[in-house]
Formats: C-alpha cells, sequence, structure tokens
C-alpha cells in the first residue's frame, strides 16, 4: 500500500515536470499496436483541407516513434492505410500514398542511427509503386538492425490476413506437405504478417471510436486495449506514457487476485 502511494506521489510530482508517469521497473509493453485516428476530423475542425490533418499526424509518429524507442519497447505497430481508406477520395489517396516516402526522405537516416527496423504489414499490392518502392529502400536499409522493430500496417485489413493465411495453409495440405489435423494456432499465426512479432500488449486508439476496425483480429485476442478521445494529431509522448501507465496498473491489479 505505501508502494501504491509513494508511486501515485511520483505520479503527480512527474505530470508537472511533464515527466513519463509510468513505472520505468515495472513491466514495458513488449508490443505496442496504434490505430492513429482523428487526422481528418482534426482538419476539419480548423476548416482546413483533410490533407493537412495528415500531414500534422506524420509529426506525430515521429514523436511517438522516439518516445517508444526511448524507453525499449519492442515493437510499435502502427496501422497507417487501411484497406478501406481506398474508398476516399482520389486525391486524399494520392496525397496520403506519398506520406511513406516523405516520412522516410526526412527521417531515415535517424532510423537507422538509432538501430530500428522498419517493416510494411499489409498487401503491397495496388499500392503505387513509388510507396512499395520507398518501403523497400527502408526494409533493406534497416533488415539488420535490432533495435526498436517499427512497423506500418499499409492496406492492411486483418481479415484478408486470416485469409491469406488460410489460403497458404489449404496450398501445403493440397501439395501433400500438410495434414489438416497438424493446422494448429500457432502454425496459423506462423503464417500472418505478424509472424516476427509476439502478440501486441496494449492497444492504442486515438480519436473517441471504441471499436477495432479489422485491425490486428487474430492477434488482439489477448491485448489490453486503451481509448482515448484525443485527435492523432493532438496525441503526445505524454498521454502514450499515460496508456503504458494504465496497462502496468492493470497489469498489478491481476498479479494482486
Ligand atoms: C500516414 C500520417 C499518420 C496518421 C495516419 C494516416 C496518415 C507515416 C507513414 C509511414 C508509412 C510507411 C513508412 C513510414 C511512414 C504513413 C500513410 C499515412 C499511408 F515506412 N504516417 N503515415 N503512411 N499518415
Amino acid at each position: 500500500m505505501l508502494d501504491r502511494i509513494g508511486q501515485m506521489m511520483v505520479r503527480k510530482a512527474n505530470q508537472s515536470e511533464q515527466r513519463p508517469v509510468f513505472d520505468k521497473a515495472g513491466e514495458i509493453p513488449r508490443h505496442i499496436a496504434v490505430i492513429m485516428d482523428g487526422n481528418g476530423r482534426w482538419a476539419q475542425k480548423r476548416n482546413l483541407p483533410r490533407i493537412v490533418g495528415h500531414r500534422s499526424g506524420m509529426q506525430t509518429v515521429k514523436e511517438i516513434v522516439k518516445a517508444a524507442d526511448s524507453i525499449g519497447v519492442q515493437t510499435l505497430t502502427m496501422y497507417a492505410f487501411s484497406t478501406e481508406n481506398w474508398k476516399r477520395p482520389r486525391e486524399e489517396v494520392d496525397y496520403l500514398m506519398k506520406l511513406p516516402q516523405e516520412f522516410l526522405s526526412t527521417e531515415l537516416e535517424e532510423l537507422i542511427e538509432r538501430n530500428v527496423r522498419v517493416r510494411m504489414l499489409g498487401d503491397p499490392q495496388g499500392l503505387p509503386p513509388h510507396t512499395v518502392e520507398a518501403m523497400n529502400i527502408a526494409e533493406e536499409r534497416t533488415r539488420q538492425n535490432t533495435g526498436l522493430q517499427l512497423n506500418f500496417a499499409l492496406n492492411y485489413g486483418g481479415r484478408t490476413e486470416i485469409v491469406k493465411a488460410v489460403q497458404d495453409l489449404a496450398r501445403k495440405v493440397q501439395a501433400g506437405m500438410l495434414k489438416p489435423e497438424e493446422i494448429d494456432e500457432a502454425m496459423l499465426t506462423q503464417h500472418l504478417y505478424t509472424r516476427d512479432f509476439p502478440d501486441p500488449d496494449l492497444l492504442i486508439r486515438t480519436s473517441g471510436e471504441i471499436r477495432l476496425s479489422n485491425f490486428m483480429l487474430w492477434q488482439l485476442a489477448y491485448t489490453e486495449l486503451w481509448f482515448t478521445d484525443v485527435l492523432w494529431p493532438d496525441f503526445t509522448k505524454e498521454l502514450f506514457f499515460e496508456a503504458i501507465a494504465e496497462y502496468q496498473s492493470r497489469a498489478r491489479r491481476y498479479g494482486a487476485v
């Protein structure tokens, strides 16, 4: 109990100094997944074009990547573009497809210096070649890096990911490499885009929507979910640390029973 009070006091002192509110000695989530929602709404509230919101949201991505790296998160997965986003106006989609290149043109050198490994999760088919090319270069140049594993989910859909895994397995059965009864959860997991990463410990979604929107459906089965009304361009590393503090306090509560 004294310990709890001590932690709360630290938390208060920290908040005024804008230092992390989470417990550094506590468990840092190994894998954090983020649904970066609210960019268009942020712009509309200011009577600005939606693309200005996306540009502003990209600045938040930079801040959160650095924050995650600085506290030793192993894997950070950011939902940048869903298979649903193709329904948006052509102009907006064209603009969004330029953001990976733009982000990497200013950030890739620093990511390399920080030992960050960049990867794309999703279907490269259907993305413009210039977008895929920029991602391939980033993947190639960071392939040896062992620090933060930074994933961008692009043209990603959770159900499609599972369907593709099932198709892979069905092909193996048909080729006689596999018996249906040998298929188990672990094997299906190995056929998902995320085969190299643990399941997320924590999912953060901004902008007040309380749903998964087809993001990492299989992987989020046991994940702690954290929602905020704050729109993605207004999201800060302090809020990111607050989500981690909440994750830690839930872990302590479960530990107590
Ligand atoms: C995008 C900015 C953030 C808010 C969400 C939608 C708009 C960063 C990337 C990105 C992607 C790949 C990569 C490096 C950066 C990005 C898209 C949209 C499509 F290797 N932000 N961001 N990609 N937005």
